[in-house]
């Protein structure tokens, strides 16, 4: 059969709702494109441990420390659910990891900022993973069948993220003056790079119209953007908080708020590796892995004595 005939049936499929899986044929550009997104995927949420595993040694409850825990560890098992699904497509754990490790692969900008105060960890919650869900909340209709099965329980672990988040603010805002202004300052730090975190404006964004022809994307960068805020908006409200934004602005015309420039000089600057903490985030995953290594030649060698136990037992 000549290519053509393969695309076509591939591009029904996807017109069909129908998901592409493992086994089927696919373009090469769009095997790679979804290993690209998916590992990136990984690697943040891999990364995404750092900012907050920074206060689990300091937060200031047991409730609050089991939360973060329990939160941190969620993240690894997200990490762990999309690198299994980017070796679906041939690429190998190895090979992703070395990536991320070297500082060629790419991961999400916003967790390139510090974690100031245990204010940041509420504001982590509530807007990074706020903006995380509404993203992945579209990616669990992706046409790669196991990225969408992968997205399914991830999200159901993040709407626990983004609620607890908010709470922990909510007690903040309640608190005193200090606790009050704590809050705000979070809140004042992680909006900016919360916006970033859906990529470039649609104008500069290189992958979106592909991405959504093949519907690995649903929706674009500034679609879930201005979502965000509308969101975002309205809930600050109940904090009693603002937004560091003097162009936010509800718009009855649009129904939408209107908002602010984004800088993208800064955006383009993390992206690129000089953001406030890239080094000491690269730096931190190369000492674990380094640490790390005789857990793996202990798996391993677990894993061929299981192999050969087993093989033996069998003859
Ligand atoms: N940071 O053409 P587009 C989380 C790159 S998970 C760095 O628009 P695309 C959970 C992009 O890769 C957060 N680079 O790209 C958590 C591309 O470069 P390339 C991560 C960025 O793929 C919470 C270039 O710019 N979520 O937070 C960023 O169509 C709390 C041009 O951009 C996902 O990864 C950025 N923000 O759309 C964990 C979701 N934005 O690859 C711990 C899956 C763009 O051509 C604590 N990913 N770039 O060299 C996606 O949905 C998409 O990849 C987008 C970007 C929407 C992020």
């Amino acid at each position: 059969m000549p290519v053509q005939d393969f695309e076509k049936i591939f591009q029904d499929k996807i017109d069909a709702e129908i998901k592409i899986e493992p086994r089927d044929w696919m373009p090469e550009a769009y095997r790679k494109t979804n290993i690209r997104q998916i590992s990136q995927h990984a690697h943040s949420e891999v990364v995404g441990m750092l900012p907050e595993g920074n206060w689990i040694s300091r937060a200031p409850s047991l409730k609050r420390k089991a939360i973060l825990i329990a939160k941190v560890q969620d993240e690894a098992g997200h990490g762990l659910y999309l690198y299994s699904s980017a070796e679906t497509l041939g690429s190998s754990r190895d090979e992703m990891i070395a990536d991320l490790l070297s500082g060629k692969a790419k991961y999400s900008s916003i967790f390139n900022y510090p974690s100031l105060t245990w204010a940041d960890m509420g504001a982590i919650g509530w807007l990074v993973d706020g903006a995380a869900i509404l993203n992945q909340v579209m990616l669990c209709r992706t046409s790669y069948g196991p990225y969408a099965r992968a997205m399914v329980r991830i999200c159901k672990e993040e709407s626990f993220h983004q609620r607890q988040g908010f709470e922990s603010l909510l007690v903040l805002s309640k608190g005193s003056e200090e606790q009050k202004a704590m809050c705000q300052d979070a809140i004042n730090r992680w909006w900016w790079p919360s916006l970033m975190m859906f990529g470039p404006k649609d104008s500069e964004s290189t992958n979106s119209d592909q991405s959504m022809k093949w519907k690995i994307k649903r929706k674009t960068n500034d679609e879930l953007r201005q979502q965000f805020v509308d969101m975002i908006a309205v809930q600050v409200k109940v904090l009693g908080m603002t937004l560091p934004d003097d162009k936010l602005k509800w718009n009855e015309a649009r129904k939408h708020y209107d908002f602010g420039d984004i800088n993208w000089d800064e955006f383009w600057n993390v992206v690129k590796g000089n953001g406030p903490c890239n080094k000491q985030r690269l730096a931190a995953r190369n000492k674990a892995h380094d640490e790390g290594a005789w857990v793996r030649e202990a798996a391993m060698v677990y894993a061929s004595k299981k192999a050969n136990r087993e093989k033996q037992e069998a003859a």
